[in-house]
């Protein structure tokens, strides 16, 4: 199986070639921001840019390389229309859009705050495509997403990838570089008895959150009848990983510090394709009240609470919010 490079896995598919350029771009663009983070206290990039992004936050040195290599390297793609990224207020359009035409959607490096203490970070990215001639609109429902992936760089480079059915991990060989298949089938186990939560919130969190939370820690003499274990790195990207090995729930809720934001992640290049990938995986990936991949979205940046990851915990968490909310009612 690990002679399967990407190329070869993306040739033999029925995909339209143009969306394997594009996908090619991506995991060349993966490959060289690996080579950023690794030598990143070579090149002295690991600090603050001492520049904010349009969320308020403080943007490192690698954050705005990372996008400009995305940029640099994807803006090849012949049929590439448009990229919405993380890291840039307004949507970049590369050429008038034409029906077919490609938009992808990334953050090009999440979780750049572990960056200092040299923890796992990655780069997320989904791509839609133009619905008609002419038609300037990004803002679609992760349904229409085509493709998801990320790319996580931690002791090995990996990329994983949905492009609709399975879900595969390619981990990159050092040497010759080739992304190779070594995850062929990645499936989140249905059921788990590992969360992944900032509990430094507590106080903010609403009451569906704590019941599940208060259940979990409470063990084998809680409902649950049974001991949970916990992580939290702060990197979505090494939780879905973790979650897509062996299991697990992965929540960054709305809570009452930061709902007028309306989460913590954003909807269409941090859920969107981590929700499809889950799915993809057998799980499911929700706010508490709506399927992530259902909901409209109304501006590239907009943020939205996440639960995702195995399916039968997804599913109490959800009837833990509608029976808080039939209750309020
Ligand atoms: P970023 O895109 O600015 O890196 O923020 C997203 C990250 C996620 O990777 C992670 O799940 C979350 O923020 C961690 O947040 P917190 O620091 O509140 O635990
Ligand atoms: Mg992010």
């Amino acid at each position: 199986m690990t002679d399967m490079t990407l190329r070869r896995y993306l040739t033999q598919s029925a995909l339209d070639p143009n969306l394997i350029f594009l996908l090619e771009d991506i995991a060349s663009s993966c490959r060289v921001i690996a080579d950023h983070v690794r030598n990143g206290a070579f090149e002295g990039n690991l600090g603050s840019a001492n520049a904010t992004n349009i969320q308020g936050e403080t943007q490192k040195t690698l954050d705005i390389l990372a996008n400009d290599e995305f940029e640099r390297i994807c803006a090849n793609s012949p049929h590439l229309a448009a990229l919405v990224s993380e890291e840039v207020e307004e949507v970049t359009w590369l050429k008038d859009p034409e029906a077919g035409d490609y938009l992808l959607y990334f953050d090009p490096l999440d979780g750049s705050s572990n960056l200092d203490v040299n923890l796992s970070v990655g780069s997320i990215f989904a791509v839609m495509q133009v619905q008609s001639d002419g038609d300037r609109n990004v803002l679609h429902k992760g349904r229409y997403q085509v493709c998801a992936g990320y790319a996580i760089y931690g002791p090995s480079l990996m990329f994983v990838l949905t492009v609709g059915g399975k879900v595969a991990g390619f981990t990159c060989q050092h040497g010759t570089g080739d992304f190779r298949l070594t995850h062929p089938d990645m499936k989140v186990p249905a059921e788990t008895s590992e969360f992944a939560i900032n509990t430094s919130r507590y106080r903010y969190w609403d009451a569906p959150v704590r019941r599940y939370v208060d259940e979990c820690v409470a063990g084998e003499e809680g409902v649950r009848l049974r001991s949970f274990n916990m992580r939290w790195t702060a990197s979505m990207v090494a939780e879905i990983h973790r979650i897509l090995t062996r299991g697990g729930v992965f929540l960054y809720p709305a809570d009452s510090n930061n709902r007028n934001a309306g989460g913590k992640l954003r909807l269409m290049y941090e859920a969107n394709p981590m929700a499809m990938i889950i799915e993809q995986a057998g799980g499911a990936a929700s706010t508490g009240h709506t399927p992530i991949l259902d909901i409209a979205p109304t501006g590239p940046h907009q943020r939205v609470p996440v639960i995702l990851g195995s399916r039968s915990e997804v599913e109490r968490l959800i009837t833990y919010h509608t029976t808080e909310r039939a209750t309020a009612q």
